[in-house]
């Protein structure tokens, strides 16, 4: 049985090749200024450290039809890719701070490397799950789940630059919390593999709580396997988390989300999460701000810290006169 973790190493990604607009490569930068760090290391017992962010260098692009910056985003997330394995195996959490969805390639394959009964937990409004036949958009942070899993493997054409990487992660292991806009295509996808996915009339109808709970018992019943959560900013409600590149009205709440990292921790085996698609650079301050304060909150949630407040440790009274 595993034991809940009480070590975090961090990994920044200032990467946004995967989409169109410019900002949130900045992210990073911006969580670690909004005291990412020092918010973490108040978490009652938790060892954090920061292992600093993965630069990709200006690289030769290779031509592929409608996936846009292929060999910048292959090259970014084999980087990645090594760093979460190397985190992971130092017996820390990885939490990965992106960056574009599509370093979520990076982040489950590393994970992957070293817990191959890992179990995927996709917290988003959108799949993900496109190829490049099926997007409409040609930008590849629609697509990571489709690159990750081993059933999919003969969707895809042969895609120069990634032979690092094998996609090994089965689709039996993927589920979604969140989803309220998903292609046409991604859609036959979910119901072709039987995918749970609680879109949010689903959350709508269960509650945050029990649909967590049903994602967990279908994916793992007997409660053993370490977890990834790769969370999209812009699964929050856009009123939540304005500074993303694709909002979508209608989405969790922000106590809906801190619940469901919460129920996550207290599993005791989450041992990666990415927390991508902050867009500092999209809104006025106050979004800004807003989109900020709620990506600190869910992963405060996730890694321990409790509504409820904490005791101080080793201590049993009030300090006397
Ligand atoms: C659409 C596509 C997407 C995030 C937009 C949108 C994908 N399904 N993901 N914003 N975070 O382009 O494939
Ligand atoms: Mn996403
Ligand atoms: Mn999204």
């Amino acid at each position: 049985k595993l034991q809940p973790l009480k070590k975090v190493g961090i990994i920044g990604v200032p990467f946004e090749k995967g989409q169109k607009k410019y900002g949130v490569s900045v992210a990073p930068a911006a969580l670690r200024y909004a005291g990412l760090l020092d918010q973490l290391r108040e978490i009652d017992g938790l060892d954090v450290k920061d292992y600093g962010d993965i630069e990709t260098p200006g690289i030769e692009e290779v031509a592929m039809e409608n996936m846009a910056h292929l060999a910048l985003v292959s090259a970014c997330n084999k980087k990645l890719s090594q760093k979460v394995s190397q985190v992971l195996r130092e017996d820390r959490i990885a939490v990965t701070i992106g960056g574009d969805h599509s370093i979520g390639v990076g982040t489950v394959d590393g994970h992957y490397q070293v817990n191959n009964d890992m179990i995927l937990i996709w917290v988003d409004a959108h799949a993900d799950i496109n190829t490049n036949k099926t997007s409409d958009s040609g930008s590849v942070h629609g697509m990571p789940v489709a690159l990750l899993v081993k059933e999919f493997s003969h969707y895809w054409p042969y895609l120069p630059t990634m032979d690092w990487q094998k996609p090994l992660f089965s689709i039996k292991s993927l589920g979604y919390i969140g989803l309220r806009s998903v292609d046409h295509y991604e859609r036959l996808a979910i119901e072709k593999y039987n995918v749970p996915a609680f879109a949010m009339e689903d959350v709508e109808e269960y509650g945050i709580k029990k649909s967590i709970e049903h994602v967990l018992k279908r994916l793992d019943p007997e409660g053993r396997k370490p977890i990834h959560v790769s969370f999209d900013i812009d699964s929050l409600d856009a009123l939540e988390a304005p500074s993303t590149g694709t909002p979508v009205r209608g989405g969790l709440s922000l106590r809906e989300a801190i619940n469901l990292m919460e129920i996550i921790h207290a599993t005791g085996r989450l041992r990666a999460i990415d927390l991508v698609e902050i867009n500092p650079a999209l809104g006025n301050e106050t979004d800004r701000k807003v989109t900020i304060e709620a990506g600190l909150c869910v992963l405060k949630a996730a890694l321990g810290s409790s509504r409820r407040g904490t005791a101080p440790r080793g201590v049993v009274d009030l300090p006397i006169q």
